[in-house]
């Protein structure tokens, strides 16, 4: 073996290749992959924006609650076995809690709901 260093050096470049945080290769594997966002609202309305996105978009929320009530909590269900159910997977726990009104879209399908409690005075 005339240069050793050589098969330690070619696999570890390689790694590095692979590794580095490429944006270009992020958004070149995600690009024509959208999933879409429904929602849902209890005693109010809530509206996603956009409803279909590519993982890492940013998607945003306006929720309106009905006279008297006020948001109580927004949260996501994603539909992880990509079955068009989403009960499945809030039986199962597969369930995100939204800070704030806006979420960063995860590799799945989605659904949103938004739920207003009623205002005590
Ligand atoms: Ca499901």
């Amino acid at each position: 073996m005339k240069h050793p260093a050589l098969f330690l050096i070619f696999p570890l470049t390689l790694f590095s290749v692979l590794s580095c945080n490429n944006v270009f290769l992020d958004n070149w594997w995600k690009e024509d992959i959208y999933y879409s966002v429904s929602s849902l609202g209890q005693n109010g309305i809530i509206l996603a924006s956009p409803d279909k996105a590519r993982e890492g978009e940013t998607i945003s929320l306006k929720p309106t609650p009905l006279e008297d009530y006020y948001l109580d909590f927004l949260r996501y269900a994603y539909d992880m076995n990509n079955d068009g159910d989403f009960e499945d997977d809030i039986a199962l726990g597969h369930i995100v809690i939204i800070d704030g009104t806006s979420f960063p879209m995860p590799p799945y399908n989605v659904l949103v709901v938004a739920r207003f409690d009623i205002t005590v005075s």
